[in-house]
């Protein structure tokens, strides 16, 4: 039975979420309004589309379509700025030895993620020759807790979804793999990712013996 794998990106494989916040903060301080990192708690595994409107909703700001669309576009040049300068520096504590141990062991991997930022970001922290497939932002229409992201990967990898492990941080990126009906492994706070399968505050945690497990089950 083939495995596939499908890690995340923010918060999984890099912490751009603290890049994503002071952009939204730099957009909301323009606006009038403060932003703060508590708030930004919520835009984690959101969509941009989502996130501005629920910063709107923060500043109680009503937006024209128009408004709206070049504040998304302004977000991001502003958040490209921020991720110019990334290196193999900001790769999250043992990702690579997970990364190695499935590629070593003939894994499939995929990525699931709800960026269009996805594939320039793994380039630059020399990531991208370990994935088998992307899947972003700009290949789906249903953003997580929707399975959609991680259904494709699956079937981008050729593996059927009950065979897949997903590596998430975010509640709703927990939801999607489990209605996608795959392992889901929460990475990060206990408490918060809860419906997972098994929870690890970081990879530094997870042993040989539990990644035996996976590859073998
Ligand atoms: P972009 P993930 C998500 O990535 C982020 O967690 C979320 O904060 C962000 O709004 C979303 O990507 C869209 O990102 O603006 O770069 O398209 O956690 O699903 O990898
Ligand atoms: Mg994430």
């Amino acid at each position: 039975n083939k495995k596939g794998f499908i890690f995340d990106l923010d918060g999984v494989i890099v912490d751009t979420a603290k890049y994503h916040y002071l952009a939204w903060r730099d957009l909301a301080n323009e606006l009038g309004f403060e932003f703060t990192i508590e708030q930004n708690e919520m835009f984690k595994g959101v969509s941009r589309k989502r996130c501005m409107e629920i910063l709107l909703d923060i500043g109680g700001i009503k937006a024209t379509q128009e408004q709206f669309d070049n504040w998304m576009v302004e977000k991001n040049e502003d958040y490209l700025k921020y991720i110019e300068k990334m290196d193999e520096s900001e790769i999250l504590p043992d990702v690579n030895r997970v990364l190695d141990f499935l590629k070593k062991h003939n894994m499939s991997i995929a990525l699931g993620s709800a960026s269009k930022n996805a594939q320039p970001i793994l380039e630059k922290v020399g990531l991208l020759s370990y994935f088998d497939t992307i899947v972003d932002g700009n290949n789906v229409t249903k953003a997580k807790p929707d399975p959609e992201v991680f259904l494709l990967a699956a079937e981008q990898l050729g593996v059927k979804p009950n065979n897949c492990v997903v590596f998430e941080d975010a509640v709703a990126g927990i939801k999607a793999a489990n209605s996608a009906a795959m392992i889901s492994i929460g990475i990060g706070d206990k408490n918060v990712l809860s419906e997972a399968t098994y929870n690890f505050n970081d990879f530094t945690e997870m042993n040989v013996d539990f990644l035996e497990r996976l590859i073998t089950n």
